[in-house]
């Protein structure tokens, strides 16, 4: 496998509205990021995405883009965002766009001129069909936020158009070299601002089975979710190549793929030494227990889940390349809540059960992807009413748990489980109000548990979560052990041993043990071998007799054996 720059670094996510906001307007915005780059270089960090802050209508926060060229106000300026390149480069970090072209906002120019002449050049760029009142859609298919993924065409009665997410979210048409030919040029002008590269959207989505045809419904409206559709339509790689070939592979950029669904033997495409994008995000954990059925069936995940799925994708990249590994991101709750028992969190053991998982995912070989927050350890935050959620796939899945026969109540509990929101709420910098995010009133309001869990009151702590997290980067870093943590091989050890989540990196000469107790209660784990170093432990103390570790609740060690 070819060594690459970024192979040892420490990526973050940041989510610009939620970050930090210096005008006092409640919305976080890129002076914000600037301001913080010093905490993201003091942090470790090498290599930062940022969600969309492209001129949009912000239906889906963002991911709607009606301007390619131009920064949303609300975000800053384009001086704003060349001096962030700039002073994030300073700093060797690369900054990561977000590239969302599967679709664009029915705000763009193109959709306007599309719905003012669908059979012109402009109806070419989108997917629109013929379509009269009382007559079955062109398909079945479930947009991702409900509904069926055709809407009226403006203007026209007889027409309609295809968007696999909200209906302010149009899908582009990647069948029309134009429109392939527009993106090229949109990509090429951002990279030659400086840009490491992106960050790619939904990216799976961009090739359709076509004629467009009906699935087996998988719910009782009718519909079938795309994922149907998507096993099915063969050819993305050729798209990707394309695009590789005509942007990407020109300024040799970091390219991260938002990739669901590959077939295994794709793999190699995605992400091998010639693949279409560096590396794309391992999703074998956050779809787990995932269903058509909605969230208010979804099964809390296990531990024992939870680690065959890393050690799966262990497995499936070993030979091939890096994955990306997260606990979460800006569509997902927040991992200490979602991966680790019911009441953890808030129990005594919260702050060493939130190491361990930190640790058993960073460690874990592939590029460790943080996302904002997750290094202090932000939990999922409680609305009570759905008029407090912002988040639009929860809204949806608020209806259809309603729809299923759950009461108000009981579909709030599955909304407040996955909402998107959990991982939208402000960044908590400190005790002061609003978390020290605004001085004004902010767009989504904050964890009321802020005056306990903020980074400030982690700073002043040794113990804190952010200074494990610190060890954590600082370890990758470290000349005695990076060749290990970053390239060594993944072996699991006792994958049989329930609520133990243990493995080997093993470098050419030098072997780490990984362990993770992945429960409240005490383990003993037998050793392999001496331990001749102990590189970092979330507790206090660490017992060792006989051969045998005694691990305490939550505990977690990196072992050089
Ligand atoms: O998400 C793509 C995706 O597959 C979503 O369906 C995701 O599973 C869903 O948000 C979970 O509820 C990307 C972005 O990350 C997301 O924020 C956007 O909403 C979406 O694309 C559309 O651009
Ligand atoms: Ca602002």
């Amino acid at each position: 496998m070819e060594r690459k720059w970024w192979h040892g670094e420490t990526a973050y996510q940041i989510y610009p509205k939620s970050f930090r906001d210096t005008n006092g307007d409640g919305i976080g915005d890129l002076r914000g990021v600037i301001q913080k780059l010093d905490y993201l270089q003091e942090l470790g960090i090498g290599v930062l995405w940022l969600s969309p802050v492209y001129a949009s209508p912000l239906a889906d926060q963002g991911y709607d883009i009606s301007d390619y060229y131009r920064i949303d106000p609300r975000f800053g300026t384009m001086d704003d965002m060349d001096e962030l390149i700039r002073e994030a480069k300073r700093r060797n970090i690369g900054i990561v766009m977000d590239l969302v072209v599967n679709h664009c906002s029915d705000e763009h120019e193109w959709f306007r001129k599309a719905c003012q002449d669908p059979d012109g050049k402009y109806g070419r760029y989108f997917y629109i069909e013929k379509w009269t009142e009382g007559e079955p859609l062109p398909c079945n298919w479930r947009s991702y936020f409900g509904g069926p993924v055709w809407s009226k065409l403006p203007g026209h009665d007889d027409r309609v158009y295809l968007h696999l997410f909200h209906r302010k979210q149009p899908d582009l048409n990647w069948e029309n070299p134009e429109v392939r030919r527009e993106i090229y040029t949109m990509i090429n002008w951002w990279l030659d601002k400086g840009l490491a590269g992106f960050r790619i959207d939904a990216i799976i989505n961009i090739k359709k089975a076509l004629p467009f045809q009906n699935y087996p419904a998988d719910r009782d409206d009718g519909l079938s979710s795309v994922d149907n559709m998507l096993f099915e339509a063969e050819g993305v790689l050729d798209f990707l190549n394309e695009m590789s070939d005509e942007t990407f592979r020109k300024y040799d950029a970091f390219t991260v793929g938002e990739v669901f669904n590959e077939k295994p033997e794709e793999l190699p495409l995605f992400i091998g030494d010639r693949g279409c994008f560096s590396t794309m995000f391992d999703f074998a954990e956050t779809v787990l227990n995932q269903g058509p059925e909605g969230w208010h069936v979804q099964k809390p995940v296990t531990a024992e889940q939870y680690k065959a799925a890393c050690f799966a994708s262990q497995r499936k990249a070993r030979d091939v390349g890096f994955l990306c590994n997260i606990i979460e991101n800006h569509d997902e709750p927040r991992g200490v809540s979602h991966y680790l028992p019911a009441g953890t969190c808030a129990g005594p053991y919260g702050a060493a059960a939130k190491k361990m998982l930190g640790g058993l995912n960073f460690m874990l070989r592939g590029l460790p992807f943080l996302y904002q927050g997750q290094e202090i350890g932000i939990e999922n935050v409680r609305r009570e009413r759905i008029e407090e959620v912002d988040d639009i796939a929860a809204r949806d899945q608020y209806r259809v748990a309603l729809a299923a026969g759950l009461s108000p109540a009981e579909a709030m509990e599955s909304v407040n489980r996955f909402s998107r929101d959990n991982a939208r709420t402000p960044f908590q910098w400190d005790a002061s109000d609003n978390a020290g995010f605004s001085v004004g009133e902010p767009w989504l309001a904050v964890n009321p548990n802020y005056r306990e869990i903020n980074l400030a009151a982690q700073r002043g702590n040794p113990d804190s979560v952010w200074n494990f997290y610190r060890a954590l980067i600082a370890l990758r870093r470290n000349p005695d052990y990076r060749e290990t943590v970053v390239y060594g091989e993944t072996a699991p050890y006792l994958p049989e041993r329930k609520n133990l989540m243990a493995y080997f990196r093993r470098g050419e000469s030098q072997t780490l043990l990984v362990i993770g107790n992945f429960q409240a209660a005490e383990q003993d784990i037998p050793l392999p071998g001496n331990v001749r170093r102990v590189a970092l432990n979330n507790l206090p103390e660490l017992s060792i007799a006989s051969g045998v570790l005694h691990a305490q609740a939550f505990q977690f060690a990196v072992l050089e054996i």
